[in-house]
C-alpha cells in the first residue's frame, strides 16, 4: 500500500510537470486530474486503494501511458525522435515502394495500445458492424475491420484523436528497435515459428491459435508497449500511397495528404490474412481508400501536446 501510494505520487509529478507550470504538483490539482496512467503492459488495471482511485491514478509501467475517455482506450507514450524509415535488409528483401531508407523525425505523440475493438466501434456507431467484420472478429475484444479510409478517419475524429501518419506508425511499430524486421527483431523469417509467438498472421501453429482475428493483445507488445503492430487487424494510417515518396518526403514529420476521394491509402501490419512479408514493420499496403473489402481496422493517436492540453482542459 505504502509502495503504491509513493510510485502514484511519483508519477503524478511525473506527468503533471508535463502539463505546464500553472498545474502546481499541489493534492488538489491531483485529486482534479483526468490524466489517468496505465501500465500497457498489464492487462488488468491494478487494484488500487479508494484514496487513489479518487486521482485516477491506476498504474504505471516504462512507457507512460494515459486512458483516453472518449474511447476508453490506452494510449502509450511514444517520444520525440529520429529513426531510419524503410526495408533496412541487405538483399532488399521488401518492396520497391519500401526504399530508400530514409531518416525522419517526429514530434512526441501518444498512440493506443490495442487496435480498435468492436466494443470501442459500437459506442461510435451503434448497431453498426457489417456481416464480414462479425464473420472475423466474433467478440467485443476483437478488432473492428472491413471499415474504409474515410470511416477511420470519422472514428478518429469521434474520439478526438487521428489516425497516425505512415511514418508515425512506422516508428512507434519499430519500439525503439533499430533497422530490424519486426518489432520483436529480425528472427521469424526463414521458420515462422519465432514470428508465431509474437503475431497473428495466415495460419495457425504455436501461439497463434486463430484462422482469423485474434481478440487485441493476445501477443506480447513491443519495447513501447503496443500491441498487434504485426499481424491481426491490419491499420489504415492517414497518408495517401505513392510508391516514390520515401524518395522525395521531407525529413520532419512526412506526410503524404490525401486529395479528393479517389485516392489510394496504405493499411500497415500485415494481417491475419497474409504472410509473414506483410507484417514486416517496413510493408506498405496500397488499398482504395472507399473500399471496405480490404479487411482493415484502425488505431488512433493524438499530440502529446493536444492530449495534455485536453486533459488539461477538462480539469478545468
Ligand atoms: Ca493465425
Ligand atoms: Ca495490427
Amino acid at each position: 500500500m505504502f509502495k503504491n501510494m509513493t510510485i502514484f505520487l511519483m508519477l503524478s509529478s511525473l506527468f503533471l510537470a508535463g502539463c505546464g507550470g500553472d498545474d502546481a504538483d499541489t493534492e488538489s490539482n491531483q485529486k482534479r486530474s483526468n490524466a489517468k496512467i496505465v501500465n500497457p503492459e498489464s492487462s488488468q488495471p491494478e487494484q488500487v486503494a479508494p484514496e487513489e482511485k479518487v486521482d485516477e491514478i491506476i498504474d504505471a509501467g516504462p512507457a507512460n501511458a494515459i486512458l483516453w475517455e472518449q474511447d476508453g482506450a490506452k494510449m502509450a507514450l511514444i517520444p520525440a525522435g529520429s529513426f531510419d524509415m524503410g526495408d533496412h535488409s541487405a538483399d532488399e528483401e521488401g518492396q520497391n515502394s519500401e526504399r530508400p531508407v530514409h531518416t525522419v523525425e517526429l514530434d512526441a505523440f501518444y498512440m493506443d495500445c490495442y487496435e480498435v475493438t468492436m466494443k470501442q466501434w459500437k459506442l461510435f456507431k451503434k448497431d453498426e458492424v457489417g456481416a464480414e467484420a462479425k464473420e472475423a472478429s466474433p467478440t467485443d475484444e476483437h478488432p473492428i475491420v472491413f471499415v474504409n479510409h474515410k470511416e477511420a478517419k470519422e472514428y478518429a475524429a469521434w474520439a478526438g484523436k487521428r489516425l497516425p501518419t505512415e511514418a508515425e506508425w512506422e516508428y512507434a511499430a519499430r519500439g525503439g528497435l533499430v533497422g530490424k524486421r519486426f518489432p520483436w527483431g529480425d528472427e521469424g523469417w526463414d521458420d515462422d515459428k519465432v514470428a508465431r509467438e509474437h503475431a497473428n498472421f495466415d495460419g495457425r501453429n504455436g501461439k497463434d491459435k486463430w484462422k482469423t482475428n485474434a481478440p487485441v493483445g493476445s501477443f506480447p507488445p513491443n519495447g513501447y508497449g503496443l500491441f498487434d503492430m504485426a499481424g491481426n487487424a491490419p491499420e489504415w494510417v492517414a497518408d495517401a500511397y505513392d510508391a516514390t515518396y520515401y524518395s522525395k518526403a521531407p525529413k520532419k514529420n512526412p506526410f503524404k495528404e490525401p486529395k479528393g476521394q479517389f485516392y489510394q491509402s496504405i493499411a500497415r501490419g500485415g494481417s491475419w490474412r497474409f504472410n509473414t512479408f506483410h507484417i514486416r514493420v517496413a510493408n506498405r499496403g496500397a488499398f482504395n481508400a472507399w473500399a471496405h473489402n480490404g479487411g482493415i481496422g484502425l488505431r488512433c493517436v493524438i499530440n502529446k501536446r493536444k492530449a495534455e492540453l485536453a486533459l488539461r482542459d477538462k480539469k478545468n
